[in-house]
């Protein structure tokens, strides 16, 4: 929004801890938005807390109140005009004082508020400005006092969050710091005006096939008389496609009709076309006030329908399945206002990047910044936006519905025009904490809210009538689903219905990740394996080198999950022959597990999408594509923005054609990996998410001896049609006798299109450390220029892991390298003598190579 007379209240402010009284004196705030944590660190009150064991020393700032202040001048205003201030959010417990009188309380830091100041008096050289914070921590353990009808039951954090609209990753998460933050976390500004435009939408329908949008423009100003409005649409090219100028008072509709319109695809699909949406407050030939928005148009469903396997769930945009492969995304930092906007696109790319088509916005975080949805809607990326609820009972007294009902709607008004905005969740995992406590809940027989509320289970009212009441209203024809994970009421982990998180690998009884195929649901909205980041991070989140190895006190500390190292190393042990764990093997075997486990994931759930009609399988999306700070995590991309292996498998399982080959194993998880068996068998096929099918595609088939790297059946060749948009099986259930004389060997699988390689797969004897890896022949070699590797073996190598760190990008990882094959891996921002660093499994020279 751009208006004439505006003033942005960012800079001059300055702060103090209130309850030192008047003896503290005042800090400067470099900037605003900002939170009371980063202001303390710019004057050097409390350290970094990403370094080494910092989160401890900064606790302290959770128990205190804070008062900020600013003194400004007001530009002169005309007699009539209204003086606004805009507060884009408090966080959060928060009391306004201008010139002494107070203008604001407020205790949801996602709401904005305009205070209407026009009466007050104002002077134009000097007014003071003065917001309070009082201690959210305390504050949120006096609801839950407050509240003794209300059973607040969390898991993460601690029960108090619940009763306070504030992002609950504050309170610690198991891959987070505790960091409760207080501040002015989103602009403030002044406005003077006579007229403005409050808001202008877009309601539309398309017709998937002829291509045509029909819909209304909505206009809301706020002016004390009629006003003329100049409103305008543009197409993708810049052209104009509508222009009307029309006399508005409150608020006007204005229908319009695109033919053939440009429609708006996720990546992959189509054109990401964005139209401009133009809203003038005119006077003559003056422009008053103006709101510009890009707006995409495209038709987004739910699929859900009676098949098969129960109940579909996946997401259709403009008439096409989409395979939701993808990520969950949690806040980027413990501070909002320290992500820039190039972070936020960064972590976006390397999304697309790795072919991941949708993100989701996880219920413990925030509603995202606008630049987020931006760059999704830029990108092409589908967006799965959950409501800020998170693993709890959260209570519903009449204040706190009130203040959710206002979150909401503002916050669906705020995305509603962005394309990307897909699916709205009601929050994470709530339901999990309704079924593990027995909280009431009978979704089909009692089907009236207000009884909801006298329940054990309350929440229900927000999650079944509240949000999707006020979607319907703001947000027509929006998709929404009550919960992540949710299914008709069904047990949360029901996979013939809604999503499931499939925990059971990793958490629960830490299922081995090979069976992810047999234990996914409808659609996958998390799962995942830790992986600890590499060197380079490591090394800038722990300054003392006696710390750096895989159990000392500060990795710990870096890893907030629930018994973290017994399960990494069970999971570890499980797999892999352990023979060194220092911090370099440590690092890399953590990574190959979390590469493999994706793997194992991404290929048998594409697999299950099957083809139209029966769609075993939605979508996966992978807990989770980044960090809050330096950590082991589950995430794939780490804080400072490095890739981790995994990130590499994803983007090998989730391209637009991917040939995957898989040998089955007992169906008895806990006897997963039989010792010798005397025949196999196992499937071919490959996956594709591509409009039209592929005649005389050709897979290569190769059965490579580990130990010598020679062939014992010739190569096979197979020719097949590759139907669009699902899976193809080449083979299935093909036996293959394995006399004891003969060695374990790869399974070697390559997908050729008019000559050209444009997949390959591999599958391995499982576990590994039964194999052994003896002298492999690997060839590294890079280029004079330093821009690309080739590599080649003479014995099939596993995982074979480069080194990286901000600003190294590699266009391949965690590499399987098989006999006769060469490959080609693109290398940007080696530096001169900077020596390139990999690893691959069971290496026996020095634990990291260097070239
Ligand atoms: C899921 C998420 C998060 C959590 C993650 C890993 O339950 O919803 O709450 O961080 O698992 O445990």
């Amino acid at each position: 929004m751009s208006l004439s007379n505006t003033v942005e209240l960012n800079t001059g402010w300055q702060f103090r801890e209130i309850d030192l009284g008047k003896s503290d004196s005042w800090l400067p705030v470099p900037s605003i938005p900002s939170v009371v944590h980063m202001d303390l660190i710019h004057n050097k009150r409390i350290p970094d807390p990403s370094l080494d064991t910092n989160e401890l020393d900064c606790q302290w700032v959770e128990e205190k109140s804070w008062r900020y202040m600013l003194e400004f001048a007001t530009p002169s205003r005309k007699i009539g005009d209204k003086a606004v201030i805009v507060f884009e959010g408090l966080d959060t417990v928060a009391t306004v004082k201008l010139n002494g009188n107070e203008i604001l309380k407020s205790d949801n830091m996602f709401v904005s508020h305009r205070i209407d100041i026009t009466t007050q008096h104002l002077d134009t050289s000097h007014n003071t400005l003065e917001i309070d914070f009082a201690s959210a921590a305390r504050y949120a353990r006096g609801v839950e006092k407050d509240h003794p009808e209300h059973w607040f039951i969390a898991h993460q954090g601690e029960s108090t969050r619940m009763g306070l609209r504030k992002a609950q990753y504050h309170w610690g998460w198991d891959w987070g710091p505790r960091l409760v933050t207080a501040g002015i976390w989103r602009p403030v500004r002044l406005e003077t005006f006579s007229s403005r435009v409050e808001d202008v939408s877009v309601q539309y329908s398309v017709d998937e096939k002829s291509k045509d949008c029909q819909g209304i423009i909505d206009v809301h100003v706020e002016a004390n008389a009629q006003v003329d409005v100049w409103l305008g649409l543009q197409g993708p090219d810049g052209s104009s496609v509508l222009e009307k100028q029309i006399t508005v008072e409150k608020s006007a509709q204005v229908p319009f009709t695109l033919r053939k319109a440009s429609l708006w695809y996720p990546f992959g699909y189509g054109e990401q076309s964005l139209y401009t949406l133009t809203c003038n407050i005119v006077h003559g030939t003056t422009i008053i006030d103006n709101v510009r928005r890009k707006v995409g148009f495209r038709k987004a469903e739910l699929v859900q329908e009676k098949d098969s396997y129960g109940k579909s769930f996946y997401v259709r945009v403009n008439g096409i399945d989409i395979f939701a492969g993808g990520s969950c995304w949690i806040p980027a930092d413990p501070f909002i206002p320290r992500i820039s906007a190039q972070r936020y696109r960064e972590v976006l790319t390397a999304m697309v990047e790795s072919n991941q088509v949708m993100t989701r916005i996880w219920g413990g975080g925030i509603y995202e910044e606008d630049i987020f949805y931006e760059v999704c809607d830029e990108l092409g990326i589908l967006v799965w936006q959950d409501f800020m609820f998170a693993c709890g009972s959260y209570p519903a007294f009449p204040d706190f519905l009130d203040s959710v009902e206002r979150e909401a709607r503002q916050n669906v008004r705020r995305l509603r025009h962005h394309p990307s905005v897909v699916l709205y969740a009601g929050g994470n995992e709530n339901y999990y904490i309704q079924e593990t406590y027995k909280l009431t809940y009978d979704y089909a027989g009692d089907k009236d809210p207000q009884s909801w509320l006298k329940s054990s289970f309350p929440s229900r009212y927000i999650f079944e009538h509240l949000l999707p009441k006020v979607l319907a209203e703001e947000s027509p024809g929006s998709i929404y689903h009550p919960d992540s994970p949710w299914g008709d009421g069904n047990p949360i982990l029901d996979d013939t219905v809604g999503d499931i998180h499939q925990w059971e690998v990793w958490h629960g009884v830490m299922k081995p990740y090979q069976i992810y195929g047999e234990i996914g649901g409808r659609f996958n909205s998390e799962f995942g394996m830790e992986a600890a980041p590499h060197i380079s991070t490591i090394n800038q989140s722990i300054s003392d080198p006696r710390e750096k190895h895989p159990s000392s006190w500060t990795m710990d500390f870096h890893n907030k999950a629930g018994q973290q190292q017994r399960r990494l190393a069970s999971y570890i042990s499980e797999n892999f022959k352990v023979t060194n764990l220092d911090l370099n093997s440590w690092v890399y075997l953590t990574q190959l597990l979390q590469s493999e486990a994706m793997h194992y994931a991404y290929r048998s759930w594409r697999r299950q999408w099957g083809k139209p009609s029966q769609r075993q399988c939605g979508g996966a999306l992978v807990w989770q594509l980044n960090d809050t700070w330096p950590a082991t995590s589950w995430a794939i991309v780490d804080y400072y923005l490095v890739k981790k292996p995994s990130f590499y498998a994803m983007k090998r399982d989730l391209s637009p054609l991917s040939v995957a080959v898989m040998r089955k194993h007992n169906n008895d998880w806990t006897k997963l990996f039989p010792s010798r068996p005397d025949t196999i068998e196992y499937d071919l096929w490959v996956s594709s998410s591509k409009a039209t099918h592929i005649e005389n595609a050709t897979i290569e088939l190769r059965f490579i001896s580990i130990r010598t790297g020679q062939e014992f059946l010739p190569t096979q060749h197979k020719t097949a049609r590759i139907e669009a948009n699902s899976c193809t099986t080449i083979l299935d259930n093909t036996k293959l006798d394995c006399p004891l004389d003969r060695d374990a060997f790869v399974i070697f699988a390559k997908l050729i299109i008019d000559g050209n390689v444009v997949s390959r797969d591999y599958d391995w004897p499982q576990p590994y450390r039964y194999l052994s890896f003896e002298d492999r022949g690997l060839g590294v070699k890079l280029n004079e220029s330093r821009n690309q590797i080739s590599i080649s073996a003479t014995r099939p190598v596993k995982g074979l892991i480069f080194g990286e760190r901000p600003g190294l990008t590699l266009s391949d990882n965690s590499i399987d390298v098989m006999p006769g094959e060469q490959y080609i891996v693109d290398v940007d921002g080696l530096q001169e003598g900077e020596a390139l660093t990999w690893k691959y499994l069971g290496q026996a020279e020095a634990p990291t190579c260097k070239l």
